[in-house]
């Protein structure tokens, strides 16, 4: 029989899912029964039957060790039958998602704090993905909190620590832990999709790339993939081992956190294409030779272009974004007559549409796409669809770019962040839009005029869930909007996020600078919000 411990305890305050899991500094995550609590509250609500099987895996953080043997423990004790745990604890956000479909798992524990920096004085994290291997919907996450809040105790069973480094199976109390390589099954997935013979003949005639984990999780999946199937040339992948601090990068694939990537990719020795992936490896970033491509754009041009890949071939259903994410995907959408869906911020929203067959691919402005082949963005299929589509059409990323605008038009995009903002000024800035929601339609800001302005609400078209309150869109009169929303992922203070774009039709001037295209966008923002005297910044930390 299994000696169950029953540990009492008292809630803590704050324990709330945010965009995407819990996510604190790891000093908090060290307080005793800080993690047990939650770990516990999320066995005591979801949904899972005797004998159930869990994953678990990270991003490889610091911190990620201890909390996976304390829930290999709680599992235990907790009834579950079998856990699979990725090797050294590692499990990128989208392996753990193609592990928990794979064996058919009740659902999986996903440790990362994703693209916030690691260390003892940065961040961790815990998700709880379901069983179709997605993040768990509000419904869950709501379930979640309310349990938190009054937790009075956590179940754990006495044992030595299991070796995460040694595959094969350990018996922990009635428990089998089963230690699985990380990579090979992602990377088996990865070949059903894609046409790895026309990648690696164009590999082979001298297609280059640098790809950029970051030190973080993607390292051990992009050498594998990249270089050791797809033939690219050893250290392509740079920055390829996970390290528990990142290196002190800040895993965030963006120009700001990329900038060496960028700075190779505008130079004369810039490689065909070059890529990197955030913390836990579901986010992308991809820059041609002296092209950047905005996230939103990628999406737009993958959705185009996603038939040439030999799993997508003749089923491209729909396509989904998140609400702040460009339009651009909307355009792909009309042209080749499928359905486009607008969701809320978070890739929860995209799990019922992509389970009812409605949307194969999705994407966020954020760095994430990703399609109906598991329930997470996910950062190397990104990278690797790419690779297909340029290698197939045998053009460049530039000249890809270029014919897109040229049939579709052009959405000049980018997102200004505000970090570590005091949390009462950033929540009066929000309450003062919603307050002129009203009255806003009508006025004018320079050569804007605004035709329509909303809290954003959206009612998923599978349950008819309602989620509220989604972030401030103002939409002006020639087609271009604003958008402001506070972050749900970060650990200190609150973080603005301010979301810009303009069309630019196909005739129009295609080649501008961003920055340019959007000033009207920018003023108008700052004179409806107040961001300088709300905020007390004159200037965005983060331009993306
Ligand atoms: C951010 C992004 C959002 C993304 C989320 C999780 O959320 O804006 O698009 O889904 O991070 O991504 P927020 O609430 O901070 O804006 V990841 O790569 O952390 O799993
Ligand atoms: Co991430």
């Amino acid at each position: 029989m299994t000696q169950i411990v029953t540990v009492p305890t008292t809630p803590f305050d704050g324990q709330a899912p945010g965009t995407s899991g819990l996510r604190k500094k790891v000093k908090v995550f060290q307080q005793p029964g800080y993690a047990e609590n939650f770990i516990q509250s999320v066995f005591d609500v979801v949904e899972r039957a005797p004998g159930a099987v869990l994953v678990i895996g990270g991003d490889g953080r610091y911190h990620n060790r201890t909390v996976i043997q304390q829930a290999i423990r709680m599992a235990a004790a907790n009834g579950y039958a079998r856990v699979l745990v990725g090797q050294g604890g590692i499990l990128s956000t989208p392996a753990a998602s193609h592990v928990i479909r794979k064996y058919k798992a009740s659902g999986g524990l996903i440790l990362s704090a994703s693209h916030n920096p690691a260390g003892p004085d940065e961040d961790f994290g815990i998700k709880y993905n379901i069983a179709n291997g997605g993040p768990a919907p509000e419904s869950v996450t709501g379930a979640m909190l309310e349990r938190t809040r009054v937790i009075d105790r956590w179940l754990t069973v006495e044992a030595p620590d299991v070796d995460l480094d040694t595959l094969g199976e350990t018996a922990v109390r009635g428990l089998t832990v089963q230690v699985l390589d990380p990579v090979a099954d992602y990377a088996d997935l990865m070949e059903t999709l894609f046409d790895f013979d026309a990648i690696r003949k164009v590999v082979a005639s001298g297609f280059t790339m640098r790809m950029d984990s970051m030190s973080a999780v993607t390292g051990p999946y992009a050498v594998e993939i990249l270089e050791r199937r797809l033939g690219f040339a050893p250290g392509t992948v740079v920055n390829a081992v996970p390290l528990e601090d990142f290196g002190g990068h800040h895993p965030d694939p963006n120009l700001i956190h990329a900038k060496e990537l960028y700075d190779l990719m505008m130079s004369e020795d810039a490689p065909d294409i070059g890529a990197a992936s955030d913390g836990d490896g579901d986010r992308n970033l991809i820059i041609g030779r002296g092209r950047f491509i905005t996230p939103s754009d990628s999406l737009a041009m993958l959705a185009a272009n996603i038939e040439i890949a030999p799993a997508y071939r003749g089923r491209l259903a729909g396509i989904a974004r998140s609400m702040p994410t460009s339009a651009a995907a909307d355009r792909v959408a009309e042209a080749l007559g499928v359905p486009c869906f607008e969701t809320p911020t978070g890739w929860k929203f995209f799990g019922n549409l992509l389970d009812a067959g409605k949307v194969t691919i999705c994407g966020e402005e954020s760095a994430g796409t990703g399609s109906d082949h598991v329930r997470e963005k996910d950062g190397l299929w990104a990278v690797l669809l790419w690779l297909n589509v340029l290698a197939v059409r045998g053009i460049s990323v530039d000249d890809l770019a270029r014919e897109h605008w040229a049939r579709f038009g052009r959405n000049y995009y980018a997102r200004h962040d505000f970090e570590g903002i005091a949390t009462e000024g950033a929540n009066a800035l929000m309450d003062g839009l919603k307050a002129q929601l009203a009255d806003l339609p009508g006025k004018t800001f320079g050569p804007l005029t605004v035709q329509v302005a909303d809290s954003f609400s959206y009612t998923d078209p599978v349950d008819g869930s309602v989620s509220a309150n989604q972030g401030i869109r103002v939409l002006f009169e020639d087609g271009s909007r604003i958008v402001m929303r506070l972050s749900g992922t970060g650990t200190q203070g609150a973080t603005l996020r301010l979301y810009l774009e303009r069309y630019e039709p196909s005739f129009g001037d295609l080649d501008a600078d961003t920055g340019v295209m959007l000033q009207a966008q920018i003023a108008a923002a700052e004179a409806i919000a107040g961001i300088v005297a709300h905020t007390g910044r004159t200037a965005p930390d983060v331009i993306t």
